[in-house]
């Protein structure tokens, strides 16, 4: 982890909008930006304070030890909090004589409110700038995710040999959860999608007390989360022998997955490599029927930028880990979505998931 360079692009980024200071709150993003790993939970109350030449950490005594430990020999410094972080932080600010600060957009509107009425300069709302900066992800990242996609490619291979008529999705999802918990991972990456029957036309639908029956397609959609890092996968199956429109909807939604891993390289839009995979879908009649994006950035969480979907008019950069997802949905009759993991290059994409993509008939 290049946690020194990551500061410094942050900086960078200050300066070249003239603006003396950021206040960092989105906790991944403050993982991300001080390198600290396994010292704040998803709750913790915590900021960081960046300047030119600043870079301070206030947290709470809960977190404090962890915080110094982290801290040692970096750039970071501590600062405890007694009272209340917000007026301790604008205390701060206040005493340093700056003119002005960047706060994240994704900050709750009150605290927001609080610290621009207490902050005496100007304050500017900034939007995704450290999640811009997370989308390349460094060797040891892409290590990571590796990882995590190779043990969630174990979890599916598991669960093929346990997946039966009578189970519930219930009882498929909590089977995923305990072998990727087991193998090692910090635990899921989200709650795995078990969709079965009729069910499988909702892409996210939560995971019920269905019971999987002779003939359902079942999709199932997951991830492991490996030393901090998301993997996300798809599969759509068969219990017993396809019908014909089942292997027809799995032959069209691998062909458009065909066409997005061929479209995807760095520096397209991803609008664009979007709509080589949709193209297929409505070529093939099914008009309307893919719903979402072909992919998302995954890292340290399993949405993340960059968007590959009409919506995505920012290139796709070489070195981002993105889904390639297309499906097809149908209420009242079902559906398939194929989804793999890879990583951006400059002349095309590698994988990282490894299970199989042909229809399996269990
Ligand atoms: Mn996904």
């Amino acid at each position: 982890m290049n946690a020194e360079r990551r500061l410094a692009l942050l900086r960078q980024r200050l300066a070249d909008s003239g603006i003396a200071a950021i206040v960092v709150t989105d906790v991944v993003n403050i993982r991300y930006i001080t390198g600290f790993e396994g010292v704040f939970d998803d709750q913790a109350n915590v900021a960081c304070l960046v300047t030119e030449s600043e870079a301070h950490v206030f947290t709470d005594s809960r977190y404090t030890e962890a915080v110094a430990d982290a801290a040692a020999g970096t750039d970071w410094s501590l600062r405890g909090v007694d009272q209340s972080l917000y007026v301790e932080l604008c205390d701060v600010l206040a005493g340093v004589g700056l003119d002005s600060v960047a706060l994240e957009s994704s900050m709750p509107y009150g605290r927001f409110r609080f610290m621009s009425e207490r902050f005496d300069g100007n304050v500017q709302m900034i939007d995704q700038w450290i999640e811009e900066q997370r989308q390349v992800k460094e060797p040891e990242e892409l290590d990571r995710m590796g990882e995590a996609a190779k043990l969630t490619d174990h979890a599916f291979e598991h669960i093929l040999s346990l997946l039966a008529v009578g189970m519930t999705e219930r009882d498929v999802a909590w089977q995923i959860e305990a072998f990727i918990r087991s193998a090692g991972a910090d635990g899921v990456a989200f709650p795995p999608i078990v969709a079965s029957g009729l069910n499988s036309s909702r892409p996210h639908a939560i995971a019920s007390d269905k019971v999987l029956e002779q003939g359902d397609l079942v999709t199932l959609d997951l991830g492991a989360k490996v030393d901090g890092y998301c993997a996300d996968m798809t599969r759509t199956v068969v219990l017993g022998n396809a019908s014909d429109q089942q292997r027809e909807l799995h032959a069209v939604v691998l062909e458009a997955q065909k066409a997005g891993f061929q479209a995807l390289r760095g520096g397209l839009r991803g609008q664009d490599i979007d709509a080589k995979a949709r193209e297929v879908i409505q070529t093939a009649g099914f008009v309307g029927r893919f719903g979402h994006g072909l992919g998302h950035g995954v890292g340290l969480e399993v949405h993340e930028l960059p968007t590959v979907s009409p919506r995505g008019r920012a290139a796709v950069l070489t070195g981002s880990v993105v889904t390639v997802e297309p499906g097809i949905y149908i209420p009242g009759l079902g559906g398939v979505r194929i989804e793999d993991l890879v990583c951006v290059e400059s002349e095309g994409c590698t994988l990282l998931s490894g299970s199989p993509r042909e229809l399996l008939e269990l």
